[in-house]
């Protein structure tokens, strides 16, 4: 048996399954060309239904073409099989020999992966001797049928980080171009430079009619920055274009009321026909749901998002929201948090505190006082109940925002006389455009969260729909949001017929579908009121 290089690329790890292939579609063929071009560094044979003689001709033809493209094949279940082919590893599952077992027959050289779903797994993986190991399923799948529930990118990091990066990691199950990015990003640790070594797929490439392209797309996807690292897209020093953002979000809006995404809400009682309303106007359709029976439909649909809002907080309610937020994440979909009145009483902090270990949110929005708290900090502001006055500067303000962006890895939106946008590498966007108006009637804070989990829900679902469209991102989709009601609440203020918060609802009403509509169908006049800064951090 020849030795192995333990060396291992993980980067895109294509795991085949010759059931799955398109009609007509040669299954060397199939995998020869994501080795060709160079994005596939390692393919495991996963044959679950075959004879033993035949598992060992196909391995042995397999082999002849990784070898040439200088890839380790690895073995699936079988050692007998990996032996008899010269493989490079074989890869088991609980079920199947332990690895001093396997590591007696193979020798020391070879490749021993193992599938893990939880901390216990991985650490006996990694006391055993293990090379590498599998995670799964992040999301849910067809490939398999799996025997426990997908662990979303939040069991993912908490798995990666049981492991400390002593093994090399690989995630696994119903990655594709639409999600891998949120795999990589979200299940990743900085500060720890913890991170996985790669993605494992069977159907994004054995399924795909293309799977050169279908393996060029991914890998260029795992080596770029997401689009939601905002560095790529927006010039952040002197040439900060308002003129980019501006067409991003009129554009990103236009497409909103062609996707009506659901907007899933768990909110507070005191805002929930406004928030209908506002989600209405602006082209998503609304739904109130706390039946935690009914999650995992909701979240299924393709269009969804989630909007988990601690408004009126119940000792049920938090075992609610983080039941929510495990069905959304273990699908991809959005989940926008607003932790009203984080930091007010004892009970409301540590709930918060407690979402956010356990939800990975694609935007927490609050007002100082809640985003303070979130990020662990003593508010500088005065609190009374859920309102919060602030007098803390623009300085102060984007360091609690920013380290709560850091610390969760999420887009952190300080609302106030001005927003504050804030992502995890410390980019900041301020938008002074509003209402006095807005602060003097109920849920005004709360629908722009409604709003928000709509252009978000937007965002990701055309990715779905659209193969070859990189989403704006998180950050854009809540700056769209943003102008988009902060602007309409001024245009409503300045009605003649506006004379106090009562005659503004159905004003601000009107100027959300009014702006709304107008943008989808080309005239972009609004965007000159759109009062945007960039907010360069000391
Ligand atoms: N193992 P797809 S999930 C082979 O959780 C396999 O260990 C899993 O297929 C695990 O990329 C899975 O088509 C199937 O979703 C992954």
């Amino acid at each position: 048996m020849t030795d192995a290089p333990k060396k291992v690329d993980y980067t895109l790890y294509l795991v085949t399954d010759s059931t799955m292939l398109p009609p007509g579609t040669d299954f060397f063929e199939q995998v020869e060309k994501t080795l060709a071009n160079g994005a596939v560094t390692i393919v495991q044979l996963r044959e679950k239904n075959i004879d033993t003689k035949d598992f060992v001709a196909k391995a042995k033809k397999l082999h002849e073409i990784t070898k040439k493209y200088n890839v380790p094949l690895i073995i699936n279940d079988r050692v007998d099989v990996a032996l008899a082919c010269d493989a490079e590893g074989v890869h088991v599952g609980q079920e199947d020999l332990d690895v001093p077992a396997l590591r007696k027959l193979i020798g020391k050289n070879k490749i021993i992966g193992v599938s893990t779903h939880d901390p216990t797994e991985i650490k006996r993986a990694i006391a055993e001797g293990a090379d590498y190991v599998g995670i799964g399923a992040v999301y849910g799948t067809k490939t398999k049928d799996l025997t426990r529930e997908p662990i979303g990118t939040v069991g993912l990091k908490e798995i990666l980080l049981a492991a400390d990066n002593k093994i090399p990691a690989v995630a696994i199950g119903g990655i594709n171009p639409s999600n891998v990015q949120r795999v990589l990003y979200f299940s990743a640790t900085p500060e720890k430079n913890i991170k996985v070594s790669g993605v494992a797929v069977v159907s994004a490439i054995m399924a795909n009619s293309d799977s050169a392209e279908a393996s060029r797309v991914l890998r260029a996807l795992i080596e770029e920055n997401p689009s939601w690292d905002l560095t790529a897209k927006i010039p952040w020093d002197e040439k900060f274009s308002q003129e980019n953002i501006l067409t991003d979000i009129s554009d990103l809006l236009s497409r909103v009321n062609a996707v009506k995404p659901l907007v899933h809400h768990i909110t507070n009682d005191v805002v929930k026909n406004f928030s209908a309303n506002v989600t209405i106007a602006t082209g998503g359709s609304p739904v109130m749901s706390e039946c935690v029976d009914e999650f995992s439909d909701f979240a299924e649909y393709p269009n969804a998002g989630c909007l988990i809002n601690m408004g009126t907080p119940t000792l049920e309610g938090v075992t609610l929201y983080r039941q929510a937020g495990g069905e959304y994440n273990k699908r991809g979909k959005t989940v926008v948090f607003d932790p009203v009145g984080a930091g007010a009483t004892r009970l409301r902090t540590k709930a918060c505190l407690e979402l956010l270990q356990h939800v990975a949110f694609d935007v927490v929005k609050g007002n100082d006082g809640e985003i303070y708290a979130a990020a662990g900090l003593k508010s500088p502001t005065k609190q009374r109940g859920v309102d919060s006055d602030t007098d803390a500067d623009n300085e102060a303000r984007f360091q609690a925002a920013y380290k709560l962006a850091q610390d969760y890895r999420t887009i952190v939106l300080m609302t106030g006389p001005e927003d504050l946008l804030v992502d995890e590498h410390g980019n900041a966007l301020i938008f002074a455009n509003g209402s006095e108006y807005l602060s003097l009637i109920t849920g005004s804070g709360c629908s722009l969260g409604s709003l928000i989990t709509t252009v978000l829900a937007t965002d990701k679902s055309l990715l779905d729909q659209i193969e070859d469209r990189m989403p704006y991102g998180n950050f854009l989709a809540t700056a769209a949001a943003i102008a988009l009601y902060t602007v309409a609440s001024e245009q409503a203020a300045n009605f003649p017929t506006c004379t106090g918060p009562g005659t503004f609802v159905p004003l601000f009403l009107d100027q959300l579908h009014a702006i709304s509509k107008e943008n989808r169908l080309g005239n972009t006049k609004w965007l000159s009121r759109i009062n945007i800064r960039p907010f360069k951090h000391d």
